[in-house]
Parts: C-alpha cells; structure tokens; sequence
C-alpha cells in the first residue's frame, strides 16, 4: 500500500528505502500512541533513559557516542552544480559526486532497522511562512527529537497536498564512523543527506540544515530571508510590545536573551519579556513595509551547562518535563539529571556523559575532560513549556521587527553596545562580526573567528552573495529596522567579565528600543553610534556609570588592527563580496584616521 496519497513522496521514500533497505518503514503521523510506543522502544533497547517521573516527567536521557558530540563543520558541505555558488567558505562537492559517493555508504544501511519517515512543518502549518520537510531517518532519538522541535503530524502531509515543494531529507547512523561522516546539502534539488551522526545539530535536519541552510538559499530565490536569530518581544507598561532579532554565533547566550527574566527595576514598572524564538528567524517584508519575522521551530535545543535558577529559570523551567537531556550528567540517586553550572552540588553516585562512572572531587573547572556533562550538553524541550512563550509564538503571520542586534564574544574589541548609522552600514556591521569559538561545533575553543550575521556554518550559497542579498532586501524594506551590535563578554585583565550579562541585557535592549522609537541620544564614534553612559540604565547593578563608559569605550587602536583582518576576510570570500561592503571599510579607515 502506498505510504502517502502524494505521489512524489511516495516515489522519493521507495528510492531511498530501495537504497538503505530498512525491514520496515512508519509513517510517523505524531499521535500520543505512536510516539509512546516509541519511546518505551527506546528505552527497552537503551537508547533513551527513563528519568525520575515524579520530579522530571515525561524526560529522558540519551548519549551519543563519544565522537559525536557537535556540529561537523569540515564534514558539512554545500553541493551546488557551480562550485562559485557555493563559495569560498562553505566546503563543496559536485553534487553528482557526492551523491554517488554517499550511496555507497547509505546502501544497505538500514538493514535490520526500521526507516521512520517524519512529515514535518517548519513554522505554523498554512502559515504564509511555512515551509514542509519530510525526514527519513533510522533513529527512533531523531523521531522524538522531530516531535518537539518541529510540528509533526498528517496534517503536514494534508497541507503539502499533491506538491512536490517539500525538503527531502535523508538521515542514517550507518556505523557512526566519524571518517565518513557527512552532512550535505543539495540546494538545487531541496535535498539534505546525512549519515553516520547521531548529534542533533547533524542529525534534526529540520533546524540547520533546512531552516537555516536550505532556506537561506530558497530566501535569496524568493526575497525573504533565514537567519540565525532570536526573537524576543519587550512589553511596555502600557502593553505594547517591540520585537528584536538577535544574531550571535552558537553558544553565545541567544536562548538566554530570549528568555531573559527583567530586572527588578523594569519589573516593578511593569515592562515584561516574551519569547518568541531563540535560535532561527525567517523574515519578510510586510505590507507595511516593516520586517516580519517567525520562528519556524517549535522547540528549543539549548545548551545545558550554565543553565541555572539565576543564568536563565525560564529554560529551566522550561526543560522540566518533556524533555530529552542529551550527553547531560545522570545523577543514579534520585534518576535525575546533573550539568556543570546548575548548582553547587554534584552528585555524588552519578555517570558522566560517556556513560562511565563520574568522581565529582577530580572535577577541575580548567580542564573539560573533567566535566561529567559535555561543554555541549543539550536539553530539546516544547516551546509551549515555556514560562515566557509570546502569544504571538504560533501567530501565522510573524512579529515586526523594530531592531536588529548582531553580537558575538569579543574580550577587547567590541564595545557593549553600538548602532549602525544605516542599513548598509548595519550589514558592514554584520558581516565583520567576529568571535571567540565555542564548543557548539568540533575544533579548537577560544580563538577568534570571522563569523558573519553568525552565519558562517549556516549559510547555504556564496557568502558575497549572502551580503548582496542583505543589500537587496534593505532596498524592499520602506520601514528597516535600525541595526545594532552588542558584545556581553568584554573582560578585565584578569579576564572576568565586566558587564553582568543575563537579566541585565535587557538594559542594553533597552537602550536599543528607546533609539528606535527616537527617544534617546547617542555619541557618534567611528564605528557607529553608542549610548551615552549615563542613559544605560545601572540602577540595580554594583557598576559605575565609569564601568559603562569603559565598556562604551572605542578604542581606535584595537580597531585598525581590526581592518586589515576584515579586508583580508572579504578576499577570503572573493569577487562576490559587493562593493557597498569595501565602500564602507573605507569609510570606517578614514573616520579611524
Ligand atoms: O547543534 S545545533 O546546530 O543544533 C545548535 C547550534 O550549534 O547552534
Ligand atoms: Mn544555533
């Protein structure tokens, strides 16, 4: 019997299924019975961990193996027909090559295993936003994973109708050997294939891999735009409310900004924070000529360590129940889970996250492999368990944007907050953002890296043309956002940090809203405007209004060191690189002097 009433995904799952030769293959159609039956599959075979009902429900726990922990960068690839569309920064493979090549891995892979075919939704089903995947995969761990993060049922199926318009996604574990580990994507044909992962970032191709990689390409196609965004919306008193996005590189504090608790001061005045998404933003231009952006998941895959009752309880909260911890501490007393940074007391009869036993006492903050949790630990939790969710999280057509903020962590460069003077100069702004790497992706910790709008892993075409797609969109926006860039990590010379991040950014979004709506000054430097120290709002906070104008500070030095690294990075990117962006280096060189 035919598995769907629509003959193209009838046709591509036999093609695969004739490739992988799985025993069996479910139509996943999202019920409570399904997904139930499932999960005590998973647990009966280990996969999943059945965690402590009373004081975690509906949780569990999976490990992945041990040299699986992160996004693959150097195994992620872009297979246009052209290698130039691809670009200088993303890996390439000619598609017919690839293809070919990873045939050879995926035949017979599923052999003795069941192929699970997810029809999923990115955004609200019917929205004017939504677009449709169907994942194939052989992991029950992606199954559940799907469920919370996307919208998952027949109703995807019924909305796609007879189309052929659906990303057509392929996942198999095969033997999880990281030599032939690959992540890739065939834009051209709204194709993604991965095997032998079992991380969520590789393996949920819904979230990078369509709503980011995929879709940026279908953006640039079809004039709207997918980044990595948070979205988050600040209630005023009298009950209005302004959304910002916000860009910043993986395991930078996007899911804490978006879930931001305000301070006592804004609190008592009666200003609330919502969220609407904290890693993906799709955007478009509304009939108001303003920008309109969805989250198009329908969960968050947060980071576990550092998430705590102060850091950010609305995330935890938020993974209290229906929750799948992955590569987190279990702590064996009481069937919980455990992270470094939830509290001071570890436990004491605990199993790391590679499934060995765990002494808490060898624990040593300087040296990772101590950690019982992996530095990329995650929790995947509901949208809808969130404390601060927006009421508008399902409304179809979006949120206007009032601002832009792009940020990343720099210890010297960046100061706390400034605004471009335009748009263009706000795409200049986020085309040099720069970091320091983190563990959300394999590699080296630490080191500086030009990580454009944070897109430098996400983007699926020419990073040039990426910039010339901004451009052009800022030309279609009658009413853009203003632009800004943030920086919450700039350190002292003992290397804590200055300014008290969390909560507290809400003063700086602040700011931001109020040079929106054309309430404040601002002091005009080289690289932009920045707030003039006493209007950053430090009622509350044991800093000086001397510490804020330190963290405002701009230092010309640092920044024309700055100059010949950006200039380098547009050569890296090539002859794409449109010529608004070295007008506007040049600019920044001579108001530097
Ligand atoms: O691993 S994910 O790509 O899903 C999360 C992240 O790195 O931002
Ligand atoms: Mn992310």
């Amino acid at each position: 019997m035919a598995l769907t009433t629509n003959k193209y995904v009838n046709e591509w799952v036999d093609e695969m299924a004739a490739m992988t030769k799985p025993d069996k293959i479910v139509l996943i159609d999202g019920s409570k019975e399904q997904i139930d039956a499932l999960r005590d599959e998973a647990c009966s075979t280990g996969e999943i961990i059945k965690l402590n009902q009373e004081l975690l429900p509906d949780c569990y726990l999976h490990r992945t193996a041990v040299n699986d922990v992160a996004r693959v960068e150097g195994r992620t690839f872009i297979c246009t027909s052209k290698k130039e569309d691809a670009g200088n920064i993303n890996n390439w493979m000619d598609p017919k090559e690839c293809y070919a090549k990873l045939t050879k891995l995926y035949t017979g892979s599923m052999k003795g295993r069941t192929m699970y075919v997810i029809p999923y939704s990115m955004s609200a089903v019917g929205s004017p936003f939504a677009k449709y995947g169907i994942e194939l995969t052989d992991s029950i761990y992606v199954v559940l994973n799907m469920v919370i993060m996307t919208r998952v049922g027949l109703d995807v199926l019924k909305a796609l109708g007879d189309d052929a318009g659906f990303i057509k996604g392929l996942h198999a574990k095969a033997d999880l050997d990281e030599e032939n580990r690959y992540i890739v994507h065939f834009p051209e044909d709204n194709t993604i294939w991965s095997v032998n992962s079992g991380y969520g970032g590789n393996v949920l191709l819904g979230k990078k891999c369509f709503a980011l990689r995929i879709a940026s390409y279908l953006g640039r196609k079809e004039g709207w735009m997918a980044e990595h965004m948070l979205i988050l919306g600040i209630e005023a008193p009298n009950g209005e409310v302004k959304y910002v996005t916000g860009a910043f590189p993986s395991a930078c504090g996007k899911t804490n900004l978006a879930m931001l608790i305000p301070p006592e001061i804004y609190k008592k005045k009666g200003y609330k924070a919502w969220c609407v998404g904290d890693d993906i933003a799709w955007l478009r231009v509304g009939d108001d000529g303003r920008l309109w952006a969805v989250n198009p998941e329908n969960g968050f895959f947060g980071v576990a360590p550092g998430t705590n009752e102060q850091s950010n309880p609305n995330a935890l909260h938020t993974c209290m129940k229906n929750t799948i911890f992955t590569n987190v501490v279990h702590n064996l007393d009481n069937d919980t889970v455990w992270w470094e940074g939830l509290d001071k007391n570890p436990p004491a009869n605990a199993i790391d996250w590679k499934g060995n036993k765990w002494d808490y006492t060898k624990y040593d903050k300087k040296d990772k492999s101590t950690c019982g949790a992996h530095p990329n630990s995650r929790f995947t939790a509901s949208a809808a368990n969130c404390p601060c969710l927006s009421s508008e999280f399902n409304n179809p057509a979006g949120v206007p944007i009032s601002a832009i903020i792009f940020g990343g962590r720099r210890a010297k460069t960046a100061p706390l907050v400034y605004q471009a003077r335009n748009w263009q100069h706000g795409v200049f702004v986020g085309s040099i953002m720069a970091s320091e790497t983190t563990a959300a992706a394999t590699g080296a910790v630490g080191g500086v890296r030009r990580d454009p709008m944070a897109m430098r892993p996400f983007t699926g075409y020419d990073m040039g043309d990426y910039f010339g797609h901004w451009l052009a969109m800022g030309k279609k926006i009658s009413n853009p956002p203003m632009i800004f860039n943030v920086n919450w990590f700039r350190t002292d010379d003992e290397g804590h940090f200055i300014w008290p991040g969390f909560g507290d950014n809400m003063r700086v979004v602040m700011w931001i809203l109020a040079r929106c709506a054309g309430e404040v000054d601002a002091v005009e430097t080289p690289i932009g405007f920045v707030p003039k120290a006493e209007d950053i709002e430090i009622d509350g906070l044991d800093i000086t209004v001397d510490t804020v104008r330190d963290l405002l500070d701009v230092d010309a030095a640092l920044w024309k060191e700055e100059l010949a690294g950006i200039d380098e990075f547009y050569k890296q990117i090539g002859d794409r690189v449109p010529k608004e962006l070295y007008d506007e280096l040049d600019a920044l060189k001579a108001r530097l002097g």
